[in-house]
Formats: structure tokens, C-alpha cells, sequence
């Protein structure tokens, strides 16, 4: 039994070995390296080259290293076997870290106090209570909802906007397109953490900024295309958004050129706001693997409707 492994980001050596010590018969063949390519059964995979997946006539599932899908689904060569998303422990409480950082940092308002000390400027001023600061996160999934408890935990008032509704403790729930306005109004730092489909895609643009609260921040941890750039500027130059925190970017590496780079309200992160470790990962994967060998579904099985 062969399983492909191909990604330019992951440890592929430490994956063999966290794969091998749990499905021992399991063969890894660890990408360009992988022999005959009738032999491989299962694809563990980030950001293959399109049309690389349709190489493999045996395939019986494409496992992501990623949990976005949206590169995989853009293949049109992509095969009709079952996608399986990652979920990973490490990829929820690294996200849930991150974000909550991100936010502290804006409320804390420690990204004007890095821009006073730039001109040795003694701005004293103390920001709100948490309890009076509303955070916003748009997807309520693995990751959002994790955030979300971590930002309860710290006392910021919560609420999430998702497709369907979610009970999740401390956290106001707002679903479907009819209550994104409702969501966005009683924001003051939004985070997107949506997939990226058709239906999300440039949601974060004027229009959205116009709904959030004056002085609101934007903190981007999904897609790049999620974003409008341009929009993004303007908000942040016009004084209608105080700053932003953007881990993504339509073209990664963000160009020296883009001027986000240089934009004094804006943080940015190369990609880096969560990461699976293959330690704890490898379990979801071996227990994945062990279903589609034996005729099951993955967990976390991608809807390609849907998109996610
Ligand atoms: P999930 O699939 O678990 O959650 C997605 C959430 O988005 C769900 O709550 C879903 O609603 C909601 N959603 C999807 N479409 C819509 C819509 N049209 N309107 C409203 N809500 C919608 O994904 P994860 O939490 O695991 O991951 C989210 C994204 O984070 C990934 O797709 C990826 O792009 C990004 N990511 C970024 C990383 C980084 O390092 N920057 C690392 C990992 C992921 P419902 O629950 O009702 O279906
Ligand atoms: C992911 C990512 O989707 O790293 O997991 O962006």
C-alpha cells in the first residue's frame, strides 16, 4: 500500500516516520520520488502543481496538509475521489494563539504605541476594558470557533458569523447572508478565518469596512483573495479603520513592491498564523488512512459543492 507525499512547506522525512510508526505496511514515497505511479492509493498533499493528481490512476483519496482547499479545488484536473481537509491540534491552538494575539495587540492598542515610539512620542492613553471591546469572527469552524473560546476566556465580547448557526458558550451567533450586517455592525476588530470559495471571495472590501464600527481593526488569517487590498488602504487612510493584522496575501510571497509592506497601520505575517506539526497530525491522517482502506469516508471530508 502506497501513499504519494508532495509538499514544498511540510517535514516529509518526519511524516514518514509519524506515518510508518502507525500503519507500519504503510509505504511512503515522498514526491518527485515516487515510482510507479499505478501504485499509489492515497495522496497526502499541500499545493501540488495542477494536474499532478490526475497522474495516479489507483487513487482512492487526497488527504490536505492544508486546511484550505481551495488550491486543490481549483485543479480541473483534480480527480473524483473523497478530499479530506487537516484538522490538527497544533493547527487549532497555534490559529486560537495567534489570533488572540493579534487582537490583544489592537486592543492594547500596542500597534500605535510601536508608531509614537517611532517619533519618541509619549502617547499616554489607556484603551477600553475587554468587556467593552466586540470582536468579530467571520467563520465559526474548526479554527474560529477556537479562537472564539479563547477570546471569551480573555473577556472580549464574542460573536461569530457562519452558514449555519452555532452554540458555542460566550459566543453570539449570526448565520447566513441575512445576518452578516447585523455581525458586522457590532464589530470593532473583525477576524476572517472563512474558507475561500465564490461566495467568500473578496468579502472583506468597502462595502464590509463601511458596516464596522469607526476605528475598527481587520485581522486576515483565511486567503489572500478574501481581501481587497485597494479597499483596505482607503479604509485605513480615510481613519475609518485604525489598523490591520493580514497573514495572507493574493500573491505569496507578498511582493517587495505591494505597499502593505509599508503601510504604518498594517502588521504583516508570512502565512505563519498556525501550523500542523506532523507529531500530532499523523494520528487524524493514520486514522483517515485506515478508512478509505477499508471503504469508509474520511473524517472532515470536503464538501466540493460547497467549496470547504
Ligand atoms: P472549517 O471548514 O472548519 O470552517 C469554515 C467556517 O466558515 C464554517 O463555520 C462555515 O460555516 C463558515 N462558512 C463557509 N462559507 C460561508 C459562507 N458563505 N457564509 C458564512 N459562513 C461560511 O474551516 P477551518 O476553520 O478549519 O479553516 C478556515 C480557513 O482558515 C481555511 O479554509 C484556510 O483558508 C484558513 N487557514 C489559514 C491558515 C494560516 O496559517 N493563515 C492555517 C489554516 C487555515 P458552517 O459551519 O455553517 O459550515
Ligand atoms: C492551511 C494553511 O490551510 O496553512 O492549513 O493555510
Amino acid at each position: 500500500m502506497a501513499l504519494m507525499f508532495l509538499s514544498p512547506d511540510d517535514p516529509a522525512e518526519a511524516w514518514r516516520a509519524e506515518l510508518r510508526a502507525r500503519i507500519p505496511e504503510l509505504e511512503v514515497r515522498i514526491w518527485p520520488e515516487v515510482g510507479d505511479p499505478a501504485e499509489i492509493e492515497i495522496a497526502l498533499v499541500w499545493r501540488p502543481p495542477p494536474g499532478e493528481l490526475a497522474r495516479y490512476p489507483k487513487l482512492k483519496a487526497i488527504l490536505s496538509l492544508g486546511a484550505g482547499v481551495d488550491g486543490l479545488i481549483a485543479d480541473p484536473d483534480l480527480p473524483d475521489v473523497p478530499i479530506a481537509r487537516m484538522v490538527d491540534p497544533s493547527l487549532t491552538r497555534t490559529m486560537a494563539e495567534y489570533v488572540l494575539a493579534a487582537v490583544l495587540r489592537h486592543h492594547r492598542e500596542l500597534d500605535r504605541f510601536e508608531r509614537a515610539q517611532r517619533t519618541s512620542t509619549w502617547a499616554y492613553a489607556f484603551p477600553p476594558q475587554a468587556s467593552e471591546r466586540r470582536v468579530g469572527i467571520m467563520g465559526l469552524g474548526e479554527l474560529g470557533a477556537a479562537a472564539a473560546r479563547q477570546l471569551v476566556a480573555h473577556g472580549f465580547q464574542v460573536s461569530g458569523w457562519s452558514r449555519t448557526p452555532k452554540s458555542i458558550d460566550g459566543v453570539v451567533s449570526h448565520a447566513g447572508h441575512g445576518e452578516l450586517h447585523p455581525f458586522l455592525h457590532r464589530t470593532d476588530i473583525l477576524v476572517c478565518l472563512l474558507p475561500l470559495t465564490a461566495e467568500t471571495e473578496g468579502i472583506l472590501d468597502a462595502a464590509t469596512f463601511a458596516e464596522l464600527a469607526h476605528g475598527a481593526f481587520v485581522i486576515n488569517v483565511a486567503r489572500g483573495r478574501h481581501l481587497v487590498e485597494a479597499d483596505l488602504i482607503e479604509a485605513l487612510d480615510s481613519g475609518h479603520l485604525a489598523g490591520a493584522t493580514l497573514d495572507v496575501f493574493r500573491e505569496e510571497p507578498l511582493p517587495p513592491a505591494n505597499p502593505l509592506w509599508r503601510h504604518p497601520k498594517v502588521l504583516v505575517t508570512p502565512h505563519v498564523a498556525s501550523y500542523s506539526v506532523p507529531a500530532t497530525a499523523a494520528d487524524g491522517v493514520a486514522a483517515d488512512i485506515r478508512r478509505i482502506l477499508a471503504g469508509q469516508p474520511p473524517l472532515h471530508q470536503v464538501d466540493r459543492d460547497k467549496g470547504y
